[in-house]
């Protein structure tokens, strides 16, 4: 494994003050402050191809994570190929490098609409869908039992816009086993590892807006039936994909309070700002980006302190925003806490003001 080839003080240094609005840097603090163990675990998603070729993204992954997640490798697309081979090559190469860094690994995801192989797209009936997803969770979870201790267990389950009760995403798992199907996968996932922590994980319920509202709305509707029911759920996961779209920051707080209330963990899992309509000059798309994380964590914040931030990536340089939401200007997106030369942006700042 390589040494850390990046230094706090270069990393953080060359910064100086961010006039960010409620937001002191303290610069000879944080020269001084060590880079990891916050009070509350940074970390970001982790790419195959970067971890192999990229030193410095070895290195700043290395300083500043203390928890990893696959972008993939752990999909059904990337571990079942066919249906019956598992492959989990992947998945034990991202595991043996947050290790060896001291990192925890969480697992994403187990149970998701998207990134499904043909073979599983193509299943049309309830006793195969059960069956497969069962063996799946069992053979995954089991796997990497005692070593994977946290798991997005169901990805994305509420509808983009749920109009009427429950509120559930069209998915193969829907339409072939039906609503059940949540409930089914955290208690095989908890069978399987009885110790790992099990999260359901979502997106877009964080903006102002009657839509959002009503995600918001279906999203504590499953989580208060799984309680009812006793299904074994230890957290909830927000992804945090921000845009520009504002943060709806009372109905953010009012909703942790509710996670809270029921004595469930928090987490952000996949924090990155969609830049695509944002203003152009990259110092001011910084700041404005940095502005929508210090709204979106502070609403959090204001509840509970989330049991960790993860960012969906870590640097500029690897990111799925510029295959979906290409900048019309043509100047690059910028959607990570560094830029594609590992300097830390306002956004990391802002990341170290909650989290350190
Ligand atoms: O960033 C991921 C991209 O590289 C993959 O191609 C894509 C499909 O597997 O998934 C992306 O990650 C998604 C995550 O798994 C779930 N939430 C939304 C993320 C961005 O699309």
């Amino acid at each position: 494994m390589p040494k850390l080839e990046i230094s706090r003080r270069s990393l953080i240094g060359g910064m100086g003050a961010v006039p960010l609005a409620g937001l002191a840097w303290r610069q000879a603090e944080a020269q001084t402050a060590p880079t990891r163990k916050w009070s509350v675990p940074y970390g970001a998603a982790v790419r195959g191809g970067s971890l192999t070729e990229d030193a410095d993204y070895r290195a700043t992954l290395a300083a500043y994570c203390d928890h990893l997640v696959s972008e993939g490798g752990l999909k059904w697309f990337d571990l079942r190929p066919t249906r019956d081979r598992f492959d989990f090559s992947e998945g034990d190469r991202y595991l043996a490098f947050a290790r060896a860094n001291g990192m925890t690994f969480r697992g994403h995801t187990l149970v998701w609409h998207g990134a499904l192989p043909p073979w599983a797209e193509a299943i049309d009936n309830a006793v195969v869908a059960e069956r497969e997803m069962i063996r799946h969770i069992e053979t995954v979870v089991g796997h990497y039992r005692g070593r994977i201790a946290n798991w997005d267990v169901v990805n994305e389950a509420i509808a983009d816009d749920p109009q009427t009760a429950p509120g559930l995403r069209d998915s193969l798992w829907l339409r072939r086993i039906g609503p059940r199907y949540v409930a089914l996968a955290l208690r095989a996932a908890a069978q399987a590892d009885p110790g790992a922590k099990l999260i359901i994980n979502d997106y877009d319920i964080e903006f102002i807006g009657d839509r959002y509202k009503r995600k918001r709305e279906a999203f504590l509707r499953l989580i208060r039936s799984l309680r009812a029911d006793n299904v074994p759920l230890h957290g909830v996961g927000l992804q945090g994909h921000l845009s520009d779209n504002q943060i709806d920051q009372a109905g953010l707080t009012a909703f942790v309070n509710e996670i809270k209330a029921m004595g469930l963990e928090f987490m952000v899992t996949e924090l990155d700002v969609v830049d695509n309509k944002m203003p152009g000059p990259p110092d001011m798309r910084d700041m404005v980006a940095a502005a929508r994380v210090h709204d979106f964590l502070g609403a959090i914040f204001a509840a509970m302190k989330p049991s960790a931030v993860l960012t969906w990536g870590i640097t500029d340089k690897y990111s799925w925003v510029p295959i979906y939401f290409k900048r019309g200007d043509g100047l690059p997106n910028r959607p990570l806490p560094f830029d594609v030369q590992y300097k830390p942006k306002p956004m990391m700042q802002v990341i170290e003001h909650f989290c350190r």
